[in-house]
């Protein structure tokens, strides 16, 4: 074998190395969008319900209450005819263990929030429950008070191992 056919053979081994780095962090990438940007498709239900009613509804006929993980998820919910959000129940609510802390109907604490200015400010103290208003900003309200709701089909391919 002479030095340049040995050169080439290094030079085919060296690509193929790296074409398979490149398929692992493709791979990778893909996996992050999936946990970061895409938790599924949001449903908005008009009939008016308290926070626990709507959470039921939800968990029977979809996956549960509509929670997020960045802006991009809040910007996929389905929008009135004039652009905004009707205000309504998401999966938001005060840990009972920790009263300034909030979790998500679908499980874990919350990793990404969006709150109003001055929100939540649990007024009269019974504000355990979050609805999202028009613009996309969350507030706290009563859990017992009544609100439309958005419900949330969780895409199936999302790693099992995700925090919501
Ligand atoms: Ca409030």
């Amino acid at each position: 074998m002479t030095l340049s056919e040995e050169t080439a053979t290094e030079n085919i081994l060296s690509f193929s190395y790296r074409a398979v780095t490149m398929d692992r962090i493709i791979f990778l990438v893909c996996l992050c969008v999936a946990v970061e940007g895409d938790i599924g498709k949001h449903v908005f239900i008009e009939n008016k319900e308290t926070w626990s009613s709507a959470q039921a509804y939800c968990r029977q006929y979809h996956t549960d209450l509509s929670f997020f993980n960045s802006q991009s998820e809040i910007e996929k919910l389905p929008r009135a005819a004039d652009g905004n959000l009707v205000p309504g129940w998401i999966g938001l609510y005060r840990d009972p263990n920790n009263k300034t802390a909030w979790k998500w109907s679908g499980g874990g604490h919350i990793t990404f929030q969006n709150w109003a200015d001055r929100q939540p400010d649990n007024s009269g103290g019974t504000e355990n429950n979050a609805v999202i208003t028009w613009n996309g900003l969350w507030t706290d309200v009563s859990g017992s008070d009544f609100y439309s709701f958005y419900c949330v089909d969780k895409d199936p391919n999302l790693p099992k191992y995700t925090s919501f």
